[in-house]
């Protein structure tokens, strides 16, 4: 597809990864609408434009993506004052690893609120009238390469949610296809962010009862390093990934080896295949259309 003419509403748009997004898809001329948790951020972002002279082409609405209501209204907000959306970039997340012994529900309620049904709660608020446009476009969901590599249980919570988020955009892509909407899932390894921050984006709701206090604020002393990527280098791979259409986005090779492994040794595990019966429960036939 083509990104000039285009309205595309970015999670966490005013910050990292999202925000470099946000960036390449302006240059290539499509319209913003950033939504973010965090109203500095928005600010912050808002500015950045303003002071290009492309403040006209950018809105920015504060949102939990992790609140379902709160998502179907951003989505009636961003029709009504850009347009919209033909380019859906579910990428608002946090870092929500602590001890595994020492996690609560609370934990796993925010870490999975955020990571996960935060791409299901834009797919459910905005596919319909991205169907309903019959425009076409795109949906990128943000994982991790931790969604792909074994990880230390340090990890489980965000490893969970992000192996969730690519199989749900392998998952959906015949779907979204019937109506000209390519799918893109991303799966970054270290980059320039402030997802030390975390413990600041922790929604209200999820902050008491958490065992993970005293590691989100280690977290937030961590120091970004020089050698992580550029979020516009991420940026530029998105453009590539929608406008060919690109199923995956991994913007490091660094964990081949552990993914390599990872599925040799589950292939290893699978016997022959023998002749099976599918069965009518789980064969789906094809719809006549
Ligand atoms: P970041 O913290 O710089 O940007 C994320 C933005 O999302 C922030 O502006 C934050 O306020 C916002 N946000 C957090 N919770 C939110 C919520 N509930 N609703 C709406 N907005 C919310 O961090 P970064 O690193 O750019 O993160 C973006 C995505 O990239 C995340 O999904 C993260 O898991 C993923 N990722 C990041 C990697 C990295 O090395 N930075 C590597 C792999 C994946
Ligand atoms: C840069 O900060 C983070 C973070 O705090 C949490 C998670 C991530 C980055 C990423 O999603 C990555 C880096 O690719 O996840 C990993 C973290 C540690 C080891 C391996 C990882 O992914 C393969």
């Amino acid at each position: 597809m083509k990104i000039e003419g285009t309205t595309a509403f970015i999670t966490g748009g005013a910050s990292g990864i999202g925000f470099g997004i946000a960036q390449r898809l302006l240059d290539h001329g499509a319209r913003l609408v950033l939504a973010d948790i965090r109203q500095d951020h928005l600010d912050e972002a808002k500015q950045f434009f303003e002071e290009r002279q492309q403040g006209r082409n950018v809105h920015t609405i504060r949102l939990d993506v992790s609140d379902r209501a709160a998502m179907a209204e951003a989505a009636k907000e961003c029709e009504a004052v850009m347009g919209g959306p033909d380019i859906l970039v579910n990428n608002a997340g946090i870092d929500p690893s602590g001890p595994f012994e020492q996690a609560t529900y609370q934990d796993w309620d925010y870490g999975l609120g955020v990571n996960l049904w935060g791409p299901i709660n834009g797919i459910m608020a905005f596919s319909p009238g991205m169907r309903a446009r019959g425009r076409g476009g795109h949906i990128v969901n943000t994982a991790s390469l931790a969604g792909l590599t074994p990880m230390p249980s340090f990890m489980v919570i965000y490893a969970v949610a992000k192996a969730g988020v690519i199989t749900l955009t392998e998952s959906i892509r015949d779907s979204m296809a019937k109506d000209n909407i390519g799918v893109t899932v991303l799966m970054p390894g270290p980059i320039k962010s402030r997802i030390h921050e975390s413990g600041q984006n922790r929604p209200e709701r999820f902050r008491s009862g958490s065992g993970f206090a005293e590691t989100e604020v280690q977290l937030g002393k961590r120091v970004v390093s020089d050698t992580w990527m550029e979020p516009t280098e991420v940026g530029d791979m998105i453009v590539d990934a929608i406008v060919h259409n690109k199923l995956y986005v991994a913007t490091h090779g660094n964990w081949r080896d552990n993914v390599r492994e990872r599925f040799e040794a589950m292939i290893a595990a699978m016997p022959e295949p023998v002749d099976f019966d599918f069965g009518a429960s789980l064969s789906v036939p094809d719809k006549e259309d």
